[in-house]
């Protein structure tokens, strides 16, 4: 159900989860119109994410329950694994330079999905609609 191709439409709190992590302004403001699209293609407990934005272009393999690593768009690292949860997929990552934890989740609610992040007490939201 997670399959298709999505695109960002709208964010919450996005910048202040992003101040959190530790982005400098500059970066956040052109975080703000990344046109993030993400492209899953999910098979069993297999996924296939492919990342596209302003920044970069990224594509990943990863097993439900099985740990690996990843270089966010800023150029952290973290690692960790997404588990399902009912229909939710729970991301729990922890930074390689701090040793911090970055939660996420994906849902599908009303045909859009919806990315929601955590670090350090801070939350945010992602919405993609599917095209
Ligand atoms: C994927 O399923 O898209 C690949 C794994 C993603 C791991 C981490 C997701 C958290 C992204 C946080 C973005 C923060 C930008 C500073």
């Amino acid at each position: 159900a997670f399959n298709g191709t999505w695109k960002v439409d709208r964010s919450e709190n996005y910048d202040k989860f992003m101040e959190q992590m530790g982005i400098n302004l500059m970066k956040r403001k052109l975080a703000e119109h990344d046109n993030l699209k993400i492209i899953i293609e999910q098979n069993g407990d297999k996924f296939h994410v492919k990342e596209s934005s302003t920044f970069r272009t990224k594509e990943i393999d990863f097993t439900l329950g099985v740990q690996f690593e990843y270089d966010l768009a800023d150029g952290t690292e973290v690692a960790g694994a997404w588990e399902m949860e009912g229909d939710m997929l729970k991301g729990k990552f922890t930074r390689k330079d701090n040793g911090k934890a970055l939660t996420t989740t994906r849902t599908l609610v009303g045909g859009e999905l919806v990315q929601t992040y955590n670090y350090e007490g801070v939350d945010a939201k992602r919405i993609f609609k599917k095209q």
